[in-house]
């Protein structure tokens, strides 16, 4: 009870920790506990939040985890299907869960209408301490004598509880003191509006599709061994439940392709990601950064402009080549030019291996999963240095303008993409 004075006028959220593992006859009870304490009502303003993610199967979202068991499948239904996963030992980097989580409590609040999880016995809590605030001028002072009050109400409490069942106690209207608590965050917003949009940039063969693949959990890009580029046209793809698409793009300075038609297909990337990318993932290998990826650096300036390397991350495929031990961001400081570059993009850079760290357990550091995460985070990170934006310029303001003026004659936004598309095109 002493919780709920600590956030009188009542919580805005419940966060009911469990565990990635069985779900036994042990946490239902533990979920009874909490329907006795707080009523059915408490979990309208509740999030199921995992820890232990590292038990979590690599190849699975929290929800499918959830999804495998009756009893869970109940809680999270009841929960509004909120849940999240954690994990506070291994996942050194966990904002992104978290930045998650955040969102979900936002929008469960507002949902709420801003109001709070409110039973008559934290109003009675709240009068209290009004009262007693007026009296001492000292809110602090008096939620710590109010504990000592609120001994008799628990008492009490307890004693209802402990007369068995399903407790139901008595819905009060909710406060009606505006109790949204977060300050407005762009990212929310953007994150509610649209998905994150990105775009794997490089060489031919560096590994994009691949890992385009592993970034959206799915094996939609084809992945190609030849020497030749395997990937001939854009292709755009929307998973995580809609929170990113990511557009795979045929590899630069390919020879054997008009170059003219290369410049149009990566425009056309654009155009599957407009008004604009919120992230351009530059793909390298991990080797000697020569003449050949100078090029592609120049060639990527050129097509976007300087501007790029504010909404970059370079991203190095064949992990697997850098030693064991290091970090990647040891190898880029030892050449000069990669140097240079990863400056200009502000040192974000990540490294996965398409082949070898796919679940790799023993060094959390060489794992596919982990660094993705990470990526995540850098690409949120950078989203909001860059103020919620992304990447624009005149001529995609034009086409997104041109975009808008055909959905709303057509009614569809992908028929007015394509439309548009086609009129660049023939032009
Ligand atoms: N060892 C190793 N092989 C990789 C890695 N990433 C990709 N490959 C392999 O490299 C080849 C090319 O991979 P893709 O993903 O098709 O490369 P891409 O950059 O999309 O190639 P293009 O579309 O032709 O430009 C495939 O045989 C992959 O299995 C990696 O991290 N390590
Ligand atoms: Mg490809």
């Amino acid at each position: 009870m002493k919780s709920i004075t600590e956030c009188s006028p009542g919580p805005h959220a419940f966060l009911i920790l469990l565990k990635v593992e069985k779900y036994t006859e042990q946490e239902s009870q533990v979920i009874t506990k909490i329907r006795e304490f707080f009523s059915e009502e408490a979990f309208k303003y509740a999030v199921l939040v995992f820890t232990h993610g590292d038990q979590l199967d690599e190849s699975k979202t929290i929800k499918e985890f959830v999804r495998e068991n009756e009893d869970l499948i109940e809680l999270l239904d009841k929960c509004g299907g909120r849940c999240h996963v954690v994990d506070n030992k291994y996942w050194n980097n966990n904002q992104f869960q978290i930045r998650q989580l955040l969102y979900t409590i936002h929008e469960m609040v507002e949902q709420h209408g801003g109001g709070c999880y409110t039973i008559e016995m934290l109003q009675a809590v709240e009068r209290n301490i009004q009262k007693e605030t007026t009296r001492t001028r000292s809110r602090e002072e008096t939620a710590a004598s109010k504990n000592k009050i609120k001994i008799t109400n628990s008492r009490q409490h307890s004693q209802q509880v402990s007369t068995g069942g399903s407790r139901k106690l008595p819905k009060v209207k909710r406060s009606s003191q505006p109790a949204f608590v977060f300050a407005p965050n762009p990212l929310w917003d953007r994150m509610k509006a649209a998905p994150l949009r990105v775009i794997l940039l490089g060489k031919i063969g560096t590994g994009k599709s691949q890992f385009g693949n592993a970034l959206i959990e799915e094996k939609v890009f084809e992945v190609d061994g030849s020497a030749y580029s395997g990937t001939s046209k854009c292709q755009a793809a929307t998973k995580r439940n809609g929170e990113i698409t990511v557009v795979d793009t045929p590899g630069l300075l390919d020879n054997r392709r008009d170059e003219a038609d290369l410049k149009s297909e990566i425009m056309n990337s654009m155009l599957e990601c407009s008004p604009g990318p919120h992230a351009f993932l530059i793909v390298l290998k991990v080797e000697k950064f020569n003449e050949h990826e100078k090029q592609i650096i120049t060639k990527i300036k050129n097509l976007f402009s300087k501007k790029v390397f504010k909404y970059a991350v370079l991203v190095f495929t064949h992990g697997d080549q850098l030693a064991e031990g290091r970090k990647i961001k040891e190898f880029v400081s030892e050449n000069k030019d990669l140097k240079e570059l990863s400056d200009k993009c502000g040192g974000r850079c990540h490294v996965v291996d398409n082949k070898y760290w796919n679940n790799n357990q023993q060094d959390p550091y060489r794992n596919n999963q982990f660094q993705i995460r990470q990526l995540l985070n850098t690409i949120n990170e950078m989203v909001e240095q860059n103020g919620g934006g992304c990447y624009n310029n005149e001529l995609l303001q034009a086409v997104e303008r041109n975009i808008r003026e055909e959905t709303k004659r057509t009614g569809s936004r992908e028929e007015a993409k394509k439309s548009v598309w086609d009129a660049c095109t023939l032009n």
